[in-house]
């Protein structure tokens, strides 16, 4: 009897990807999902291929993708000197300067909202504090109102499940559409505000730009801000949350960086391999292309499997085993283009936010490490990952006094 086919949008795979990455890799490196209508790859060397051969793979995917919620085009989709452009904004507002300014208001930031947290000895890391501290961290970045972050993260929400939805019914459509839309109804004057009466802010950076002379619309600057809240919001408090648990589960290595806070980023950087926070990157294909004797038709929906791509011992030896001195890691250019890790892809599309993001964890990191002395998973809490697209745990209970 036949077996039954293996699915990726099976609930075994949601509760355990990392189960069924070797056996991608191995025997179905281009495994066709009939119900996504898409590609999946797991190769390093396949996705590394994808994320940098522009001719063969465009983001054209992100057209349906992503722009219905985020009311225009994203960074991602654009191509040549408009994109080289823009980017270059906003990298400008994530990096240098500007980065080591945001430094000192993440540490206040972290601060405040730990404050009351530490005192009760008990906390949910990622619930409690991580999503509250990202949303706030990108509101400053962007000249927002950090008040406002319980209702920009109840819409936010609904656009990260529409992006990250591999399918999605069509009464979350709707709903997710409608957040969208009151996100923007909320945006779209502070732009025309900010354009006026423009600050040292990333939205008023986006508003006084010119491109060919020509200044952006409302539309195209607002879809940038939700852009960029998007992305710097979704993986962040999965990434603090998943690097706890690592060390956590790793007291030898927990050890070890207490002991030497330099020890952080390679700790970071050996998280974002091990358990990338986005796991799904998706491509379009713009002609046949072979990969390991398939053929991935022109005009198909591809998505790099990030975390199997981590794994793969072509690149990193014993790769399902946590460790943040792996020579293999080439901590010092994770957080660059120069990455071995994948997951803030690679190619012209590459993260604008790497640095941003690594500023962000290692501050709380370097942070909290002092404080936990005897840290350990609240006991009788349960711990559990969740997501196929963004993945990480749903919450993170710990006691540490
Ligand atoms: C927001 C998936 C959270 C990005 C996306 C439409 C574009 C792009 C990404 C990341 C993370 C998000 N894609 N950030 O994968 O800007």
């Amino acid at each position: 009897m036949a077996e039954p086919r293996f699915s990726i949008l099976s609930e075994e795979f949601a509760a355990a990807p990392e189960r069924y990455f070797g056996r991608l890799r191995e025997h179905a490196p281009v495994h066709h999902e009939p119900a996504a209508d898409a590609w999946f790859l797991s190769r390093h060397r396949d996705v590394r291929r994808v994320l940098t051969d522009h001719e063969a793979f465009s983001t054209e995917t992100l057209q349906v993708r992503a722009e219905p919620v985020m009311r225009g085009p994203v960074l991602a989709q654009m191509t040549g000197a408009e994109h080289t452009a823009k980017r270059r904004i906003v990298v400008r507002a994530f990096t240098g300067p500007a980065l080591q300014e945001q430094v000192r208001t993440l540490r206040a930031n972290a601060v405040e909202l730990l404050a009351p947290l530490l005192a009760r000895g008990r906390m949910d890391l990622v619930n409690e504090f991580g999503k509250p501290f990202a949303v706030r961290a990108a509101l400053d970045v962007l000249g927002l109102d950090r008040e406002d972050w319980r209702w920009i993260a109840g819409r936010l929400a609904g656009v990260g499940e529409f992006v990250t939805a591999v399918t999605l019914t069509e009464d979350r459509r709707r709903v997710c559409l409608e957040l969208a839309g009151e996100l923007e109804a909320h945006l779209a004057p502070i732009v025309e505000q900010r354009r006026r009466h423009p600050g040292a802010d990333l939205i008023s950076a986006l508003c006084t730009a010119e491109f060919d002379g020509v200044a952006m619309s409302i539309r195209e600057v607002v879809a940038l801000i939700i852009n960029v809240l998007v992305a710097a919001v979704e993986p962040a408090d999965k990434t603090l949350g998943l690097l706890l648990k690592h060390l956590i589960d790793h007291p030898a290595q927990l050890a070890d960086v207490r002991r030497d806070p330099s020890l952080l980023p390679a700790a970071i950087a050996e998280t974002l391999r091990f358990t990338p926070p986005v796991q799904l990157v998706p491509r379009q294909a713009e002609r046949d292309t072979e990969f390991a004797g398939t053929v991935v038709p022109a005009g198909a929906t591809v998505f790099c499997l990030i975390g199997a791509a981590n794994r793969d011992p072509e690149v990193f030896t014993d790769p399902d085993r946590f460790d943040l001195h792996r020579p293999d890691l080439g901590a010092a250019r994770s957080f660059t283009a120069a990455a071995q890790h994948l997951a803030f892809g690679t190619g012209l599309h590459q993260c604008v936010g790497a640095a941003f993001a690594r500023a962000e964890i290692e501050t709380v990191a370097a942070l909290l490490l002092p404080l936990l002395e005897d840290v350990r998973l609240t006991p009788g809490s349960t711990y559990r990952e969740t997501g196929l697209y963004t993945r990480g745990p749903a919450a993170l209970s710990l006691d540490f006094t």
